[in-house]
């Protein structure tokens, strides 16, 4: 038995959300914008562009095309210098563990991330050989909620999407993987992410039992 397994990345693999912040946060300082950690929670699996067209619109802010230009490449300096200091430290708990149950079981393993620097991080923590496929934001026209990060994921694996299983931290993501139609893991809070097929806080709680039970729906 085969299934396709499908990770998201910021969020379920590694908690990149705080550099993600504090980036957008000097980003939005430079521009007089005020920007909390609750709009950053609504940042979350939103592609670069959409979240600085969201920042502005929060701080109901038009700039030239120019500007919004030079202020992703920026956003995005800031962020890559963050990048450059991580380590498998900062590996969410329990990850390693159910990558290597995976491939003991013989399971193909996909990235479905929203991030342009999907590679880099996933090289940095020493994960990148772990997976089977990399789809990333360099590899999709329409971002999640749309499904085609994770139709492209499925494609890449050779696997039909209801034979797909995807964990995501983000309502975007959660939406993506069901309009796959294809079984959708949430990690993080049960309020926030309903729309999941199941949900766990954390990788801790999913156990290798129920791992074999996906294996063999
Ligand atoms: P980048 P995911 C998403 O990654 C992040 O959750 C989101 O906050 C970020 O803006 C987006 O990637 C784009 O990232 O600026 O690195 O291209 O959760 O889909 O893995
Ligand atoms: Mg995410």
């Amino acid at each position: 038995n085969k299934k396709g397994f499908i990770f998201d990345l910021d969020g379920v693999i590694v908690d990149t959300a705080k550099y993600h912040f504090l980036a957008w946060q000097n980003l939005a300082k430079s521009i007089d914008i005020d920007f909390t950690h609750e709009q950053n929670e609504q940042l979350k699996g939103v592609s670069r562009v959409k979240s600085l067209e969201k920042i502005l619109n929060w701080g109901n802010k038009t700039i030239s095309e120019e500007l919004f230009t030079s202020l992703m490449g920026k956003k995005n300096e800031e962020y890559l210098s963050f990048i450059a200091k991580m380590t498998d430290e900062e590996i969410l708990p329990d990850v390693p563990r159910v990558l290597d149950y995976l491939i003991e079981k013989a399971q193909p393993i996909s990235l479905g991330s929203a991030s342009k620097n999907a590679r880099p991080i996933l090289e940095k923590v020493n994960l990148l050989s772990k997976f089977d496929a990399i789809v990333d934001g360099n590899d999709v026209s329409k971002a999640k909620p749309d499904p085609e990060v994770f139709l492209i994921a499925a494609k890449h694996l050779n696997m039909k999407p209801e034979d797909c299983i995807v964990f995501e931290d983000s309502v975007a993501g959660v939406q993506a993987a069901n309009t796959a139609n294809m079984i959708s893991i949430g990690i993080g809070e049960k309020d926030v992410l309903h729309e999941a097929d199941y949900i766990f806080s954390d990788f801790t709680e999913i156990e290798n039992s129920f791992i074999e039970e996906l294996i063999n729906r």
